[in-house]
């Protein structure tokens, strides 16, 4: 099959399942054209397979506002009919499906399928906004083929943008890098120091993620516990967070390591991984520590609870319950057995449920089934 990929290239979620999909596409001799304004960052590996089209987006002393939509439009039409696509595969709607939408109204191509996989805010948050709504519903229903990576965000897009084509639900799944080895022993030398408990949080800093929440929990676990806590990525909310931190007098025990290319290692290397958010329609980062064997404290928020299994991989509290979530951590400490217990249960079920191979069959079954339609 040729298929076309669009994605933000960032560090987002949205980006890094999309590339994953793109490089085991590849793999399987499917030829995959990436469209975007820049190189998605985990496509960092050569496959004969693999393409990059890059989207200019063009400055003019008219535009104080570029129209990377139009940009985007154009370099997808010139890719399906050079690269004669069978898929154009858009993630997160806002603005791609509306690109990928006149991309095939203007191609040649005509058997093209346009294929739109919701990610969480383009629905759940901005794609609500007066400022987009209406174009993301018609974006959306005139997808060929609709995907949502949970059934929480499934239900969401058919309630709040009252949808009635059929959205399948294909969740995320377990990148390859995360199924070991890990650097485990080498990364522990360099944070813990003794009998440390190393706490993880990874997330784009953005407000709904609840970065501030984590601060205060640390507030009461530093009273008792040995702890550190790893804050991994970047966004918005890193300079108040890092500045309540010196409030407190606790950089000692919170390290900001901001990006990170491999966050495997650094997950392998923690006791439990800690996504306290307030809107999550997957939570990818939650399943890659999982598939890391790190139990989770999570909050209950979107789908997060179809993933961590309250008591079984982890815990899961209500959001914005500091004392929940203290007390889940500090069972966590305390126990190590249940630690260990709960870890291999986390990535039991990740692999069992999430595997790449499994959930890449299902979008090249939902291929299939969308061409032959
Ligand atoms: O939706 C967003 O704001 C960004 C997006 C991203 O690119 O990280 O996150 C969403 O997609 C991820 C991948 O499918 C999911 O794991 C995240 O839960 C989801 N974010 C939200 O729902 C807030």
């Amino acid at each position: 099959m040729r298929i076309g990929i669009t994605c933000y290239p960032t560090y987002g979620g949205s980006g890094v399942v999309a590339t994953e999909l793109g490089k085991k596409l590849a793999a399987l001799g499917h030829k995959v054209h990436f469209v975007s304004y820049a190189l998605p960052y985990r496509l960092n590996s050569f496959n004969p397979n693999l393409f990059f089209h890059e989207v200019d987006v063009v400055k003019y002393p008219l535009f104080e506002y570029p129209p990377y939509s139009l940009s985007l439009a154009s370099k997808m039409v010139e890719v399906i009919e050079y690269e004669k696509l069978d898929i154009m595969h858009v993630h997160y709607a806002i603005p791609h499906a509306t690109s990928a939408y006149l991309a095939r109204e203007i191609s040649h191509q005509k058997n093209l399928k346009v294929i739109t996989t919701l990610h969480g805010t383009d629905i759940t948050l901005i794609g609500q906004h007066p400022s987009f709504r209406s174009v993301v519903r018609f974006s959306i229903e005139q997808s060929d083929g609709i995907t949502a990576v949970s059934e929480f965000l499934r239900e969401e897009t058919c309630r709040t943008f009252d949808i009635q084509k059929e959205i399948k639900v294909i969740p995320n799944f377990v990148p390859d890098d995360f199924l070991g080895p890990h650097h485990t022993e080498q990364v522990k030398s360099c944070f813990k120091i003794e009998d440390e408990f190393i706490i993880t949080h990874i997330s784009n800093f953005r407000p709904l993620k609840r970065t501030q929440d984590i601060i205060e929990m640390m507030r009461h676990l530093v009273k008792k516990h040995t702890v550190k806590l790893l804050m991994v990525g970047d966004g918005p909310d890193r300079s108040v967070v890092e500045a309540r931190c010196h409030e407190l007098g606790l950089c000692g025990q919170i390290l900001f390591l901001g990006k990170q290319d491999n966050v495997a290692d650094i997950l392998c290397a923690s006791d439990v991984f800690l996504l306290p958010s307030e809107h999550e329609s997957f939570g990818l980062a939650a399943l890659e520590a999982m598939a890391c064997g790190v139990p989770c404290v999570t909050s209950n928020a979107g789908g997060l609870t179809d993933l961590n299994k309250h008591g079984k991989t982890g815990f899961v509290a209500p959001v914005g319950d500091i004392a929940a979530f203290v007390k889940a951590i500090e069972r966590l400490i305390e126990d190590g057995d249940l630690r260990k217990s709960m870890g291999e249960n986390a990535r039991r079920y990740a692999l069992n449920n999430f595997s790449a191979d499994a959930i890449v069959q299902q979008f090249l079954n939902f291929y299939e089934e969308v061409l032959a339609r």
